[in-house]
């Protein structure tokens, strides 16, 4: 009887031979790829390849350049990217094995250089990474991967990128990366590429939440606005004042402190800032089921109680707790389709504006700028829905920044008055306008109607924005994905990459669904499948 210690040489050639047939009988995909088209998504910047097909080791090393500093994240990252590469290829490990003796691979290093040791993560930090694919020097036949970045937020980056040319061979049973020699070049065009997730109309677990923080990477988008509350509920555990979260629709339908500053270190892990809105004083109906004080009467619930001390007190009580949540710089204030009407149908509000000698709309003015000073006090940049910038644009803090939803146009105007602007523009970037095809989402361009270039610096980024009425944790990715996708591409690329990959940007768009789906996003199909063209 054999035994593999006695007759290693007789195992491994009948395994050799096992693995050489077996490229001959296994099935084929059906599938071809066009290896003349550069299958990442968003595209970067600058690229040239070539046109050699390597083989990528599963047990691809890690060496890691850069003095000092936190690189756990990026350690992290690169085991969560070689998880993802490597994903089918599980299994045969005495196979694996066996080639990595034999060096059978063409790559078995990735390098990363990092020239800095922060893992600080701020609005604009250097998100850009050169990754090259080619042949180490010498006489060795072996290629190498290597990652130049300036922070571990641009390694991460040029790890998803280097991810994406990877792709699973059924044929050889290897992860291949065809195309190669690579030289990328990459950085993004605007440095807020945000997606609005409404955790109030519907509530959405934390694990939910991480796995749209997971595909958000995966396009490159690194902003994710979390509109905790609005009127329907009050999800989030605020210790000064206990009672807003009875404001919940169940006590299971709840984020406690420790909850939210899971979900911002996660993000932090995949480069994503959390940007919390608190919107006032409109869409807060919710904050009064724990303190029915913050309405105006019972048949005027919001706009919250501009009269009362209470109000602010309580704002500014919210902000210092979420304070120590949220690190990012900017914070929402919201602001937006006020109903002021309602105040003055409330009589011990309308005589309060008569002593202020204030009409509704003042009263609307007085309590954002009150909640923008809270927000500055605690150190924090204002955002707005552009009605406050609509109603009294000369008065917000010049600090504020402008978010665009009421169709295309008010960013030019706050641009010109020398505000920032991020772009929402809702007859295309509202995910819940379902039937807006991903081509009007792709078409969309933040610049718009700015021509000067020190203005159009101005304009942040934008955002695409999930309101959730109608979606909850059942079909949330598949509303999100894959038009969110074509938001990404138009905020990471420019306008020059976007032109040249015009013709192929379709064929690519269902790549970069079908890479959603493998990772485990359930992206819907970008387009309805029998309009597409049988191929000629
Ligand atoms: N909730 C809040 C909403 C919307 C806004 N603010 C909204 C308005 C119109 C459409 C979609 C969403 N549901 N708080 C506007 C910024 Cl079409």
């Amino acid at each position: 009887m054999l035994h593999l210690s006695e007759k290693p040489h007789f195992i491994y050639t009948c395994l050799m031979l096992l693995a050489w047939v077996s490229q001959y009988v296994s099935l084929s995909t059906g599938f071809e790829l066009n290896h003349s088209l550069t299958y990442i998504w968003p595209l970067p910047h600058e690229l040239t390849s070539g046109n050699e097909t390597l083989t990528v080791n599963p047990t691809l090393s890690l060496s890691l350049i850069g003095k000092g500093g936190n690189f756990k994240i990026l350690r992290e990252g690169f085991r969560r990217y070689k998880r993802i590469i490597f994903k089918q290829s599980s299994g045969v490990s005495i196979f694996k094995n066996l080639r990595r003796i034999r060096s059978i691979y063409d790559i078995s290093q990735m390098r990363i250089i990092v020239n800095s040791d922060s893992d600080e993560l701020k609005l604009g930090v250097d998100e850009s990474y050169t990754l090259f694919i080619t042949k180490t020097g010498g006489k060795s036949t072996a290629w190498e991967a290597i990652i130049e970045v300036n922070t571990v937020y641009g390694a991460l980056r040029g790890l998803e990128t280097f991810s994406q040319l990877c792709a699973y061979d059924y044929t050889t049973k290897s992860v291949q990366l065809s195309k190669a020699p690579w030289y990328i070049k990459d950085k993004p065009r605007f440095a807020y590429r945000g997606l609005l997730l409404d955790t109030s109309r519907h509530y959405f677990p934390v694990d939910v939440i991480k796995s749209i923080i997971d595909s958000m990477s995966y396009a490159k988008l690194n902003v994710l606005h979390w509109h905790i509350i609005d009127e329907q509920s009050f999800p989030l555990e605020i210790p000064k004042y206990p009672k807003l979260w009875n404001g919940a629709y169940t006590k299971w339908e709840r984020y406690t402190v420790e909850d939210a500053s899971k979900i911002v270190r996660f993000a932090k892990t995949r480069g994503i800032h959390v940007m919390a809105e608190v919107d006032v004083p409109g869409h807060a109906k919710s904050w009064g089921v724990g303190y029915p004080d913050l309405w105006p009467s019972t048949s005027c619930r919001e706009p919250l109680d501009v009269t009362k001390n209470f109000t602010f007190d309580l704002i500014s009580g919210i902000f210092s707790d979420i304070r120590k949540i949220f690190p990012f710089e900017l914070f929402h204030l919201g602001g937006d389709e006020v109903n002021i009407g309602c105040w003055n149908n409330t009589p011990h509000v309308k005589q309060w504006l008569k002593d202020n000698n204030m009409k509704p709309k003042d009263a609307y003015k007085y309590f954002v700028l009150k909640a923008q000073e809270i927000a500055i006090s605690k150190n924090w940049t204002p955002v707005n829905w552009e009605e406050t910038f609509n109603a009294f644009a000369g008065s917000l803090n010049p600090q504020t920044v402008v978010h665009n939803w009421l169709g295309p146009g008010v960013c030019p105007k706050a641009v010109a008055k020398g505000f920032k602007c991020i772009f929402s523009n809702s007859d295309v970037w509202y995910l819940d306008h379902v039937d807006v095809p991903w081509e009007q989402i792709y078409n969309a361009e933040p610049l718009e109607g700015i021509d000067n270039e020190s203005k159009q610096k101005l304009v942040l980024g934008g955002e695409v924005c999930m309101w959730s009425e109608m979606v909850d944790t059942s079909n949330v990715q598949q509303t999100i994905w894959p038009r969110a996708a074509a938001a990404a591409e138009r905020l990471w690329s420019t306008k020059t990459a976007l032109s040249a990959g015009n013709d192929t940007v379709l064929h690519r768009l269902h790549y970069f669904r079908c890479l959603l789906q493998r990772r485990g996003v359930q992206a819907a199909p970008v387009t309805n499948y029998y309009a597409r063209q049988p191929p000629v």
